[in-house]
């Protein structure tokens, strides 16, 4: 299985668990995800969420690209569909979620932490949208979660741009709350879990929900522009040259 949960009192942690694939999300991964956090919303026995990556170098590096690669337009409107869903179930959870981002957040990766509602960071964690590169954008979320947090400018730069920024940088950005040494990440983020974890659910509930609102984040264009990517030339080029480890040539 490629999510394991575990429980400690009234708090959940979920740990993504591809380590070898720097815990990058395939289909079957999203679909995991939505099983356990779907069973989290409903347990009145958890209060708290904490999600991160297996392994000491990753959170997650993405979406699967080796999976993608080959995609067409409907398959990935479809995939960008799953991961939506998936992580606005995590972002309408009836309770707190901490994301402890244990090194790369990237892409579908970062979208992940976004669609969480704290995020802190260990100081050797990269954050970024790099999508750019392999000739497509953000599709789990990403284009409207990111403007929402850091504002535009940051964002269009992060989005535009494709360049990881470390912690600390996250942490000026607001992107981060919190930037913790590798021995301090999750003792520190268990610590934040436990103290919310002594706080009444209703009140934690009601909190979240007047913070968050129930704002339409207009998903639907991010997710049409993302499949329309996949039905020409440079996407398969993007993809195609990671994966061989050499640079793209994008023609469109
Ligand atoms: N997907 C699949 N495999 C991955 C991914 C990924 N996103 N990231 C890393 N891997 C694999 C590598 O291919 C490699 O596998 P192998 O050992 O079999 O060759 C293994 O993980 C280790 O990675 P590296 O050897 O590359 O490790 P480095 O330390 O050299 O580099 C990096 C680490 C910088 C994290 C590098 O792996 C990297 O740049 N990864 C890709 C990051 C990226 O571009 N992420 C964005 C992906 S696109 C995306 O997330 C879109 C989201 C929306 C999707 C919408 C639905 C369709």
């Amino acid at each position: 299985m490629a999510v394991k949960v575990q429980m400690e009192g009234a708090i959940a942690l979920v740990t993504i668990d591809r380590e070898q694939q720097l815990n990058a999300l395939n289909a079957e991964t999203l679909l995991q995800l939505e099983k356990e956090f779907t069973a989290l919303k409903d347990d009145r026995g958890i209060k708290v969420v904490v999600v991160t990556g297996a392994g000491k170098k990753a959170f997650v590096a993405g979406a699967d690209i080796a999976e993608m690669k080959d995609m067409n337009e409907r398959e990935a409107w479809e995939f960008s569909g799953l991961g939506q869903r998936v992580f606005n179930l995590l972002e309408n959870m009836p309770k707190p979620v901490i994301a402890a981002i244990n090194g790369y957040a990237l892409g579908g990766g970062c979208e992940l932490a976004l669609a969480c509602d704290l995020r802190f960071a260990g100081d050797w964690a990269k954050l970024g949208q790099p999508e750019i590169g392999l000739g497509i954008i953000p599709g789990f979320g990403g284009t409207r979660r990111l403007a929402r947090l850091i504002g535009r400018g940051r964002a269009m730069e992060m989005i535009l741009g494709g360049e990881h920024i470390d912690a600390q940088t996250a942490l000026e950005w607001g992107l981060v709350q919190r930037v913790y040494s590798a021995d301090e990440l999750m003792p520190k983020t268990m610590e934040f879990a436990r103290r919310l974890a002594s706080y009444s659910l209703r009140a934690l509930q009601a909190a979240k929900a007047a913070i968050a609102g129930t704002e339409d984040l207009g998903l639907h264009r991010e997710q049409e522009l993302f499949a329309q990517l996949f039905s020409g030339h440079d996407q398969r080029e993007g993809m195609t040259a990671f994966l061989e480890r050499r640079s793209p040539k994008f023609t469109e």
